[in-house]
């Protein structure tokens, strides 16, 4: 049996589907992001940040980990390097489930780490990213089954059958581009996924200093307003849509109330664009916000109350030196 195996759960044609299901829901019916949190929350139109990720995006995205701006990533490389081992002995893992795993660089640490492993499973719904970080990984851990599951995680998930104990990984923060419903189910959904003896670690950027986190959405070099703007590009290629990219703004503010950063593109003069594919026009007012994405930051009393609700025990709560992100590890 070849140690590398690729499992699609998606349709070829799911992209293609669920794009256009979010690109007419999010321009014809502005949002409301939930009732849980209705501190004023406008309704606006809005694009959901999955779609950022083509391969431009995918390389935007890597530069942005970069930015001196943007410290996430360091954040959480710097609690990785120093809690690895932590982290292996808590878990004894026998088998690594990432979710959104990308090109995740990251994960090298808790790889080396872990050295009862025997089943690394990385979940993305990129199948290029997959097959390219899971062969790499094969070249240097030759022993190592690599199980790759092209999936919408946020979707629910079934994994094949490996050796337990699991430790699921959800890194990055991205746990944050979800509102506070879509967590709740999702944290549930992986909570089903664990059997006692099982761990989630999870990744959660924290609430800091608002000039810190605009800052790191809003950077100097316009990194991050090129991102914004790619998921412009997405929907024009994908849908035939004529998304001018110049007659937007990108916008990074702090909701207080909700406590998340939240991106905008700001409609610079009044404009109608057409999406063919959809058969649909869209207006823009002058001065129309469309959100691209939240990303919510964490305290450690929120993140213990939500795994609570899902069922899960948070045991273990790192940061990094300067107390900006956080590594939780938590259990059934
Ligand atoms: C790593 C996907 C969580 O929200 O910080 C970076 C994406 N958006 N800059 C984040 C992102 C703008 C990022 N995630």
């Amino acid at each position: 049996m070849s140690p590398f195996h690729v499992t699609r759960t998606l349709p070829e044609d799911a992209t293609d589907a669920a794009l256009r299901a979010d690109v007419l829901l999010g321009l014809t019916r502005p949002q409301d992001l939930g009732p849980a949190f209705p501190t004023g929350t406008p309704l606006l139109k809005t694009l959901p940040p999955k779609w950022f990720y083509d391969a431009r995006g995918s390389e935007l995205f890597e530069k942005i980990t970069e930015l001196p701006e943007y410290y996430p990533t360091r954040a959480e490389r710097e609690i990785l390097v120093a809690r690895a081992g932590e982290i292996a002995s808590a878990t004894r893992a026998r088998t690594l489930v990432e979710l959104g795993s990308g090109s995740s660089e990251k994960t090298r640490h808790l790889l080396d780490a872990l050295t009862g492993l025997r089943t690394y499973v990385p979940v993305d719904v990129s199948e290029s990213a997959l097959t390219g970080a899971g062969q790499a990984l094969l070249a240097e851990r030759p022993g190592l089954e690599v199980h790759a599951l092209i999936a919408d995680f946020t979707a629910g998930l079934t994994l094949p059958e490996t050796p337990g104990p699991r430790l699921v990984a959800f890194l990055g923060g991205t746990i944050g581009n979800l509102v506070p419903a879509e967590r709740e189910v999702f944290l549930a959904s992986v909570r089903s996924l664990l059997t006692p003896g099982d761990a989630l670690l999870l990744g959660t950027d924290l609430v800091k200093e608002p000039s810190v986190l605009v800052a790191a959405y809003d950077d100097a070099a316009g990194v991050t307003a090129e991102f914004d703007k790619n998921v412009l590009a997405v929907v024009n290629r994908e849908l035939g849509a004529d998304f001018d990219l110049d007659a937007f703004a990108h916008v990074a503010l702090w909701d207080t109330g909700n406590e998340w950063i939240e991106m905008r593109l700001r409609a610079l003069t009044a404009q109608t664009v057409k999406i063919p594919a959809l058969d649909l026009a869209v207006d823009f007012a002058a001065g129309e916000e469309l959100r691209t994405e939240v990303s919510a930051k964490f305290r450690e009393s929120g993140v213990r109350r939500e795994l609570a609700a899902a069922g899960l025990d948070l045991t273990h709560w790192w940061t990094d030196e300067e107390g900006r992100f956080a590594l939780s590890l938590s259990r059934v």
